[in-house]
């Protein structure tokens, strides 16, 4: 047993094997990073790459989504847990027009265990439900995230009407597709590449 075999299960979209796989591996004493890393997410680029050379078509590329969720869901409870009080509270979700949920909610867990109080609006989430939970929950943080080069104008539109309304509320954005370079340009307050960078992040912007 090896996390290639957790690779192996995404791209053969094995859903209904995955979590053994993966609680084989955390049995085994594997850590987590190195199973999100090499294995589930690992595989999702390859799956990724193969739509992009035309090798396999959405309904593949949903299949593999799910059997990495079946994976995900095993390490959520260990990914979520914490004792420590609340380090600050975050709206996160994925910009409107875009469907991809995986990142966003492993930032989300990841957040959880950190400590964070976070509400999670899902995915294709219009501006005014961003405006509006962040205003509800007082929140200090909101996190977007984008995966479409498409998708990444609606931060600069969030950002925008963040600063318009007066909000003191930080925002940090984060997907496949955004860079530091844009982040800046957009003038976010952050930008993370991938989960455990957008704690550090987030606990940075609740520091400054
Ligand atoms: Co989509 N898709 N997809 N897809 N999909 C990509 C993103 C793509 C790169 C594939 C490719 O062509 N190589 C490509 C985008 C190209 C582009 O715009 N540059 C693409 C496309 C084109 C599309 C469609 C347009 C296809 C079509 O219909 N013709 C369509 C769009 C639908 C829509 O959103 N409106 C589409 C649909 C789908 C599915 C629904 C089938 C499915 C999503 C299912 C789901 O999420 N429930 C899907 C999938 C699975 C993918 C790939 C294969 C995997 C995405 C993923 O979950 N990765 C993806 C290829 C790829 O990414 N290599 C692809 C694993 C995840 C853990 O990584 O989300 O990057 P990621 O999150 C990371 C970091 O980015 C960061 O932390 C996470 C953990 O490390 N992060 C943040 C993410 N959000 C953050 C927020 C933060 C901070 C960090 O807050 C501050």
């Amino acid at each position: 047993m090896a996390i290639n075999d957790i690779y192996q299960a995404v791209l053969r979209f094995d859903k209904s094997g995955m979590a053994g796989l993966v609680q084989v591996e955390l049995d085994a004493g594997t850590d987590i990073a190195s199973l999100l890393n090499e294995g589930l997410i690992a595989a999702l680029d390859e799956v990724g790459d193969r739509f992009s050379r035309g090798e396999l078509f959405i309904p593949e590329m949903l299949q593999a989504a799910q059997a990495a969720q079946q994976g995900l869901d095993i390490l959520k409870p260990l990914l979520t847990e914490t004792n420590s009080r609340s380090a600050g509270t975050v709206v996160i979700g994925t910009v409107k027009g875009d469907l991809h949920d995986i990142g966003k909610s492993l930032v989300k867990m990841m957040l959880k265990g950190a400590g964070f109080q976070v509400v999670d609006l899902g995915v294709d989430v219009p501006l005014e439900r961003f405006v509006r939970a962040v205003e509800e929950n007082r929140a200090d943080i909101i996190a977007l995230s984008a995966l479409l080069t498409t998708t990444m104008p609606a931060m600069g539109e969030a950002v925008a009407a963040f600063r318009g309304n007066g909000s003191r509320v930080k925002v940090m954005v984060g997907g496949a597709p955004v860079t530091e370079a844009f982040a800046e340009r957009i003038g976010a307050d952050g930008y993370a590449g991938d989960a455990s960078q957008a704690v550090s992040l987030a606990r940075s912007l609740m520091a400054g």
